[in-house]
Parts: C-alpha cells; structure tokens; sequence
C-alpha cells in the first residue's frame, strides 16, 4: 500500500509492513500525528510510538500498548486500526474531538518487535522477548512479568525456559525498560493501557496481591461500563475485575507498576476470543474485534478526560 487508505486491515501484517504504515501515517496527518522512538529492542528494532496530539505542552497523556506478547496478533492489528481511526474521527466525531483537544495519545503497537518477528518467521507461537538467557539454552523473559511491581514474587517463573520468566531482574528488558523511561519523563499521563489476547476480560490492578487497589470502586465500575459499551456492538461478553480476582495471580506486571506510579486508569485488555481459535485468531475478526474494543477504549478514554 501507499497510502493508509489502501491499507488491508483485514489481514495481520508483520513488523515490517507495520512500521512502513506508520510512517504513511505520519506523513499523511502531519499537524496530528508524529512518531517518537523510545528505544531500541534486544536485537535493535526502532520501539516506535505514534503520538497523536493536537497542541499544548505536555498535555494529560494517554498511553495505549499492543504486542508486548507477540504472538497475540490481533492486539498489533486492532492497534493498527485504532490509529487510523483516530486520525478518521478526529474533527468528525465529538467525544474523540474533544479527548484529542484536551490531552494526547501515545500508541506503541508494536510492544515487542522481535518476538513479533520471531513469531512470523520461526514460531508463531513466540510469547516472550528474544534475549539470551546466560547459563540456559533458553531465549527470552516474559515483558509481562519484568515490571517493578511485586517482582520476582508469587505469579511468575525464574526459570528461563518458562513462558512466564520474569528475567533476571526487574526492567531488564529493553523493550519494558523504554516504556518505563518514557513514562517517567513524560510524567503527566493519566491512564495507561496494555492491550493482551485471548480471553475476553477487561481488568484492573492488581495482579501481583489480593489487596484491592485504592480506585477499586471506581475502577471497577468504568470497567463495567467500558465493557457494556462493547458488547452493544455484536454481544461480545467480556469478564472484568482486578487481575488476581479475573483471571490468576500474576506479578511484575505492567498496570501493577503504571498504577503504583499513580496512573489511576490502568487497565488491561485480553481481546477475542475465548479459545475457540486462541492466539490464531481468523483475520476476518480483525475488524470487528478492534471496533467492539474501540468502543471500550472511548468509554476509559473518556471518563480519564473528565477525571
Ligand atoms: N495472558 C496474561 C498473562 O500474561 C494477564 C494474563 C494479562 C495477566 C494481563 C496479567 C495482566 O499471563 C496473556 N494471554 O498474555
Ligand atoms: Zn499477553
């Protein structure tokens, strides 16, 4: 494609073509959208990040991640979508209108681009980062799991042949390490949400402790509404709650450590489906699966603005 209108959002695309449509993106919506890289991964991709802001300085920021698990090919694609719908409904639709007058987004769709690689060319289902583990014949630490919050405890593996190897040390990972640095200087965002498949839930710190978190109540009900709004577009039936409660216990994880920093509306999203295909998700649910999201995402999006 040449433009992003003649992109195929009804197919998955590997890095490459991802990176290739931002840029397009970019080009195409220059007032609008602009591209930070924040990073390099292990093995020396760009981590690039779509901001899409309308002016100000350092606006309340909304930062938005898919891929941090490669495999999960529906969160590249429907991040993917969710940039272009951006740049579509700023100026058109009101509610967008108003979040993009009155704060920025920050988009990093491709989270982790070598196990994104890795898993188009090698082994579909690669979950983790790609660095080597010294003294194993194992590759690769859990981005999910490598957060300073509640590292290394219960909900996690220290073995390195695990899919949820938290790594030898919290921030270890050059592809968590980025987010962390650009979070921390940024230093105005106000929600922050890392997007997973599959299983169908919507949920909210904590993972790493029984303990509810202190937004619990109002976390709790945005959820609710978030995934209401989502399941009026084709029913789709999403669990939500704290992650411990949700789904299992699971530590150094992201929203537990954006949460800590005090970014209240942390939330994590597992998108479609509930294992009928799993992490191979047929590509004619790509549309679908970003809209019925996108409606959530506008719900939090929204509440975040007027909070
Ligand atoms: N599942 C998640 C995992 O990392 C999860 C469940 C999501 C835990 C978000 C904590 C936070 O185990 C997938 N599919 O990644
Ligand atoms: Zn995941």
């Amino acid at each position: 494609p040449r433009t992003t209108d003649d992109y195929n959002y009804t197919n998955y695309h590997n890095g490459d073509e991802i990176y290739s449509f931002q840029d397009m993106l970019v080009a195409e919506n220059p007032k609008l959208v602009s591209k930070i890289v924040i990073g390099q991964s292990y093995e020396g991709r760009p981590l690039n990040v779509l901001k899409f802001s309308t002016g100000g300085t350092n606006r309340r920021g909304i930062w938005i991640n898919t891929g941090i698990h490669s495999r999960e090919w529906i969160t590249q694609a429907s991040g993917t979508w969710f940039a272009k719908k951006i740049v579509t409904d700023y100026g058109h639709d009101a509610t967008l209108t108003a979040i993009l007058d009155n704060m920025d987004i920050f988009l990093e769709i491709v989270t982790n681009p070598d196990g994104y690689n890795y898993s188009h060319k090698t082994n579909r289902m690669w979950r983790k980062t790609r660095k080597p583990n010294p003294g194993s014949s194992c590759v690769g630490t859990d981005p999910n799991r490598n957060w300073d919050a509640g590292f290394g405890t219960a909900g996690s593996s220290g073995n390195p042949c695990d899919q949820t190897y938290r790594g030898p040390k919290a921030h270890s990972e050059s592809e968590v390490k980025s987010i962390v640095d650009f979070v921390k200087s940024h230093g105005n965002l106000k929600a922050f949400i890392d997007i997973h498949s599959y299983s169908q839930r919507l949920m909210y710190p904590y993972g790493y402790t029984a303990t509810p978190c202190n937004d619990q109540r109002e976390l709790h009900d945005l959820a609710r509404k978030a995934i209401t709004g989502l399941a009026s577009l084709y029913g789709t039936s999403f669990r939500y709650g704290s992650v411990m409660t949700t789904i299992y216990r699971a530590s150094g994880i992201s929203i537990d450590w954006s949460y800590n920093q005090g970014i209240k509306y942390s939330y994590t999203f597992e998108l479609r489906d509930t294992g009928r295909y799993g992490f191979i998700l047929p590509a004619n649910q790509i549309i679908p699966t970003a809209k019925e999201a996108w409606l959530a995402l506008m719900a939090i999006m929204e509440h975040t603005k007027d909070n």
